[in-house]
């Protein structure tokens, strides 16, 4: 199929990009790009993603620290480290991964990254910034999203977007960003979720479909207009007793049954996900070059 929107493909490019980057730093004497990593526990995604974060790093020729603590660490433990790469000028950028456990104020977290180094975006001051279309850092998965739109050419103006999820660091950011008077953006924006009342009916209008609730195949052909572009940020994982690991990731999209009627589509994997660990390098590579602050 050609409407595949390969996020794998357009994240290598993004890599390549950023390591060639790195090497023009280099060559005019600055140390390498800095990213840490705060992961609080063993969630098996959680796991997963800050793992290939770091590997990332050293695919670009960044340097990486992971800071891996006990699930039953305490909050001010955790406050302890955000406060040490705060001051620690030798790194650039870093990010606390969630979910947190139960016990831990995600809020009072998230308030205590130093907003420029604050490669996330999570900060009120990131999310204010994105909002007013100042400089700051974008949320990678939002930012990977608008990027995978973009490096395919996909007109936005004047298109109905309709985003399918508010979570702070997919929905309700994405949302903002497609309705911004830029490129890709100046969609009518429409965000919905659980207490949406017609969703099929506004999903059928989408010329462009984004889904991020996390509910495997939730999307069926059935709501989806032909010829729109779908972008599946799901990656839950259901059991496969066929695979190793003894699951395999699912999209909030059926994909074998939209595909068909799409324009583009993202696949899981391989869509968004990598997207969103290239644009995390991307914004540490900003923090660097003072793009941001
Ligand atoms: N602080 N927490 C913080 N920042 C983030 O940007 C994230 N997110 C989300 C969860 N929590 C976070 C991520 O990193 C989701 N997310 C993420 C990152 C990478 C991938 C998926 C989600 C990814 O690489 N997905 C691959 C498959 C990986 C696998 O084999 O499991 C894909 O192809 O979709």
């Amino acid at each position: 199929m050609n409407n595949i929107l390969d996020g794998k493909k357009t994240a290598a490019t993004i890599k390549d990009e950023i390591a060639r980057a790195v090497e023009e730093l280099q060559a005019v004497g600055s140390k390498k790009p800095h990213l840490a990593a705060i992961l609080v526990g063993n969630d098996g995604g959680s796991v997963t993603y800050v793992n290939a974060k770091m590997r990332d790093c050293a695919e670009v020729g960044f340097e990486s620290t992971l800071i891996h603590l006990e699930e039953s660490v305490s909050e001010d433990k955790l406050m302890e480290e955000i406060k040490k790469l705060n001051d620690n000028p030798d790194v650039d950028g870093f990010i606390v991964q969630l979910p947190l456990p139960k016990h831990i104020n995600e809020k009072r977290v998230i308030m205590a990254i130093r907003p420029d180094k604050d490669v996330d975006g999570f900060h009120p001051q990131n999310v204010g910034n994105m909002m007013l279309n100042f400089p700051g850092f974008l949320p990678a998965t939002p930012y990977g999203i608008v990027q995978l739109i973009k490096r395919h050419g996909i007109e936005t103006s004047g298109k109905h977007c309709v985003v399918v999820g508010r979570s702070h660091i997919v929905g309700s950011p994405v949302s903002v960003l497609m309705a911004r008077n830029a490129y890709p953006g100046n969609c009518t924006v429409t965000l919905c979720h659980s207490r949406t009342k017609n969703l099929k009916e506004l999903c059928q209008q989408a010329d462009i479909l984004i889904c991020a609730l996390g509910k495997p195949e939730f999307i069926q052909a059935d709501m989806v207009k032909e010829g729109s572009v779908i972008i599946d940020v799901g990656t839950t994982r259901v059991p496969d007793s066929s695979r190793k690991s003894g699951f395999r990731l699912k999209g909030d999209v059926d994909f074998e049954a939209v595909a068909p009627k799409a324009s583009f589509i993202t696949p899981v994997p391989g869509g968004v996900g990598p997207m969103t660990r290239a644009m995390l390098l991307k914004n540490t590579l900003e923090a660097v070059q003072g793009k941001a602050y």
